[in-house]
């Protein structure tokens, strides 16, 4: 990504610090789920009814996958930009350079998005050249991992919840026709943001947002710069961990649940120092699943918040929508008591 000058850097969002950030410790309010544990079922549907975000430990995602996908990714944002741009605009898929998504908004970041399944070799992924097989199975291999701890997550968070078919989430995540995708984010450094900052201003890497999904995946280098909102409204920052795995929970679990996970609104920082690098797996239904509340986890009488929507109604209302819209708004049942 090109160096820009602060006249460039004005047509992005800044967001005042905020005194909560600090409000983290160094072990933090964000939960910690050890996979290993028996108490960690508990655990993760605690941590998605009150933040709709947790970190695991004991993922069992090979360090070797990570790594290697993560030296590939370093490589391919280091190339020249016209090399980069040689791999699609992301329309949907492809890289992509400050524009994210279709509806004007902006960050700094720079990214390439895949959807999963996909071959890759027909992306204009030539700009690896020889190395592009390489690159396939490295994002192979790191998808499938990825991809089976997030089946073991959903399948605990089904046992936490005492839903008898263990598989109910995972299954839409397992089926051929899963409608996953997987990002590579690269936030670059704002040196400009680090010598001249005296307004207490962060440029915005990555609006605030939901995710659509149903769960997604994230993983990403030592650099801070994601926040999660908490139900206050609050603005908190996570402490990186790369040895960790960060995981969201998307609208469609809410809409799921009934509301009573909670689809975590997030975004990220710009960091005037270091580069940020996050790979993210959202995992998503098959475009023909109905997304509409567990009839399982419904109470005697208790109705659903929301109308049914198929996935690929609701992706494509997604879609229409700009970064830090209420998306699931249009779905929502208002009773009239
Ligand atoms: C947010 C989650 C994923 O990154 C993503 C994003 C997508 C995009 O970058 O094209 C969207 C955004 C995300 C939701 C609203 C729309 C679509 C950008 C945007 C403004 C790939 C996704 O599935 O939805």
């Amino acid at each position: 990504m090109v160096v820009l000058s602060k006249q460039t850097t004005e047509q992005y969002a800044y967001i005042r610090h905020c005194n909560k950030t600090s409000a983290f410790s160094s072990t933090g309010i964000i939960p910690v789920v050890d996979l290993s544990k028996p108490e960690a079922k508990t655990l993760i549907v605690k941590a998605c009814e009150e933040f709709g975000f947790f970190k695991v430990i004991n993922h069992g995602v090979p360090m070797e996958a990570i790594s290697k996908l993560e030296s590939e990714a370093i490589n391919f944002f280091s190339l020249p930009n016209n090399q980069k741009e040689k791999a699609g605009p992301p329309n949907p898929f492809g890289y992509g350079n400050k524009k994210i998504g279709e509806n004007g908004d902006v960050g700094w970041v720079e990214y390439l998005l895949l959807k999963n399944n996909q071959d890759y070799n027909s992306m204009r992924l030539s700009v690896f050249g020889q190395t592009t097989d390489k690159f396939r199975n490295v994002l192979n291999d790191y998808i499938c991992a990825v991809r089976k701890m997030g089946c073991e997550i959903l399948e605990l968070m089904a046992e936490g919840l005492n839903i008898e078919e263990k598989n109910v989430f995972s299954k839409l995540l397992m089926d051929k026709e899963s409608d996953s995708l997987f990002r590579l984010n690269h936030y670059p450094p704002c040196p400009e943001m680090a010598l001249d900052n005296k307004n207490g201003e962060n440029l915005v890497g990555f609006g605030e947002h939901t995710d659509p999904q149903i769960i997604s995946l994230l993983r990403s280098n030592n650099t801070s710069g994601l926040q999660i909102c908490l139900k206050d409204r609050s603005w908190v920052s996570v402490p990186p961990d790369y040895n960790s795995f960060f995981i969201n929970v998307g609208d469609s679990l809410q809409v799921m649940t009934n509301g009573r996970f909670r689809s975590v609104r997030h975004r990220v920082l710009a960091n005037g120092f270091d580069s940020r690098l996050s790979m993210i797996y959202f995992g998503g239904p098959p475009l023909s699943e109905k997304i509409a509340p567990l009839p399982c986890l419904m109470k005697e009488n208790e109705e659903s918040l929301y109308k049914e929507f198929t996935w690929f109604e609701y992706k494509k209302s997604a879609y229409a929508s700009r970064l830090a819209d209420n998306r699931l708004g249009h779905f929502e049942i208002f009773s009239a008591s």
